[in-house]
């Protein structure tokens, strides 16, 4: 087990102790109207890292205000010059990757390696791709039969005006900008609410895209609470669409509240995401892709292949490594250079996943590794150790509620048909993993699988191209992809009379 060994840079530092001004409405950084904060911590020692400002109602109004006042001048701007803009911010993110990753590390615990090669450099690739779209967003001409004379009908993919993106503290910087990146492409313009455990991230890359060029206004972060500055953002008429990554409670109540002014939504929620791996399936590589399927970010991932289903004849062997390998995972500071795995985002979530391990334990399955917190340097910490279980029976609460932890339940199964009866059994479906070596099985149970990303023989893949989202109550719309794209824009059909 690893203690912090890097240094936080002077650049991190100096933004650390503004951070109380974490509200970036037009060009400026300002604490909240109400002048109150909320402390962020690090979640390998607890220590108190920066206080952010706590945004409500009147920070929102600001906000919403500003983007507005943008926006006439954002979707004006030529496609290829809005194009730009995101591009040099891709560049922009890349120049401060370092600084980004520590940011990033220190406030959600994650190792730094994958903040530095996942969040971070998804996120360039990110604001890569969708500036890459602003050329190619084009409509139709459409070959209509009036009843009297002739007409020219063509469409318009028009931007809907302001967008609020509500993130949750998992992949703070990722999941901004895989939905302000599109936002802005389409030609909105946002107000970003950051989760109040991960704010300086959202903050920091705000600041480095206005000084790439994003005119002031076209994003704007608020920091702040949910029921605060989240609340006041879903309520606000100004508000044109809510895209909403974070628990599926919070998702219903964004639901409800579009009611009355219906706001479009995109919403990515939970998951409980089967993973099967069949007996004709190089085996090695599928317990790998077990491990970094439930491990990758502390098991704090919402496509987590949290429900592991094996067949019955590879299930010892795949158990026997799966055990091996977890019990040599390095925990420490993210910081540590060696460190595999951190510490969960927060006490409560810790609290949360401790609670499932125990309900696993009492409703009698089997903790083969983990399950308990690591003491010594990590001890004030939120660390728990990779924790598997097997005898997992499908009617067990570890096996059909979100746990977003490093807790991994193994299932048996003993025919395709069944693995797929079981998998999809779930409220959930998000995503799915299969690990076959049958061409013709892969792509059968990849097209039975509820789920709206299935990988086979590799997990956990995620690229700008590709959309992410989920089937039933994993929620609706999509992020990444041209549908992420379309899904901030609106149609306008333009009728021309040729008589
Ligand atoms: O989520 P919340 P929490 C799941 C995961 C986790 C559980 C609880 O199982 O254990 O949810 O996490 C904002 N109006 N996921 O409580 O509250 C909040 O400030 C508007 C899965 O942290 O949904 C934050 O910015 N906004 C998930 C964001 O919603 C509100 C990732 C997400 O927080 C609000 C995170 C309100 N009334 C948690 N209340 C995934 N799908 O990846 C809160 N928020």
């Amino acid at each position: 087990m690893t203690t912090m060994s890097v240094e936080i840079p002077e650049a991190a530092r100096t933004f650390l102790t503004a951070a109380a001004q974490s509200i970036l409405v037009g060009a400026e950084r300002m604490p909240s109207v109400g002048g109150e904060t909320i402390p962020t911590f690090d979640p390998a020692t607890g220590a108190l890292l920066a206080n952010i400002a706590a945004g409500g109602q009147a920070d929102v109004d600001r906000a919403v205000d500003t983007a507005h006042q943008a926006f006439v001048q954002w979707r004006q701007l030529s496609p290829a010059a809005r194009g730009r803009v995101l591009q040099d911010i891709a560049d922009a993110i890349e120049e401060h990757a370092e600084e980004l990753a520590i940011l990033e590390t220190l406030d959600n615990g994650k190792p730094l390696t994958e903040s530095t090669y996942l969040d971070v450099s998804l996120s360039a690739q990110i604001w890569r791709y969708f500036g890459g779209w602003t050329t190619k967003l084009g409509g139709l001409t459409l070959p209509v039969s009036p009843a009297v004379g002739e007409a020219l009908v063509y469409t318009r993919r028009e931007p809907l005006g302001v967008v609020g993106a509500i993130v949750p503290w998992n992949f703070p910087l990722m999941i901004g900008s895989w939905k302000v990146a599109p936002a802005l492409a389409a030609g909105n313009t946002a107000v970003l609410k950051p989760s109040e455990f991960t704010s300086l991230s959202a903050l920091r890359l705000a600041e480095i895209a206005l000084e790439a060029g994003l005119p002031p206004g076209v994003l704007n972060v608020v920091t702040g609470l949910g029921p605060d500055a989240g609340q006041a953002l879903i309520d606000h008429p100004g508000v044109a669409k809510i895209s909403f990554t974070g628990s599926t409670a919070t998702g219903r109540r964004i639901v409800t509240a579009s009611a009355g002014s219906l706001k479009k939504l995109t919403l990515e929620l939970g998951g409980k995401s089967a993973n099967i791996v069949f007996p004709d399936a190089d085996v090695e590589a599928a317990a790998q892709g077990a491990l970094n399927g439930i491990f990758l970010n502390q098991g704090q991932v919402c496509c987590a292949g949290s429900r592991l289903f094996v067949h019955r004849d590879v299930h010892d062997e795949v158990v026997a490594a799966l055990e091996a390998e977890a019990g040599e995972i390095l925990l420490g500071h993210g910081l540590d250079e060696e460190t595999q795995m951190g510490p969960l985002v927060s006490a409560r979530q810790l609290d949360r996943v401790a609670g499932y391990v125990e309900a696993g334990v009492r409703e009698g399955a089997t903790l083969v590794c983990g399950g308990e917190r690591p003491g010594g340097a990590l001890a004030d910490g939120h660390f728990l150790k990779p924790t598997v279980f097997t005898d997992v029976r499908d009617e067990m609460s570890i096996a059909t509620e979100e746990i977003f932890g490093p807790v991994l339940s193994v299932l048996t199964f003993d025919d395709e048909s069944e693995a797929v009866r079981r998998a999809n059994s779930s409220e959930y479906g998000l995503a799915a993993g299969v690990w076959t070596n049958d061409l013709k099985r892969a792509h059968r149970v990849a097209h039975a699988l509820e789920a709206g990303t299935v990988w086979v023989n590799m997990y956990n893949m995620i690229d700008p191209a590709a959309p992410f989202g989920g089937y039933k109550s994993s929620g609706y719309g999509r992020d990444l992809g041209e549908e992420s794209l379309l899904g901030y824009t609106q149609t306008k059909s333009v009728w021309i009379g040729m008589d």
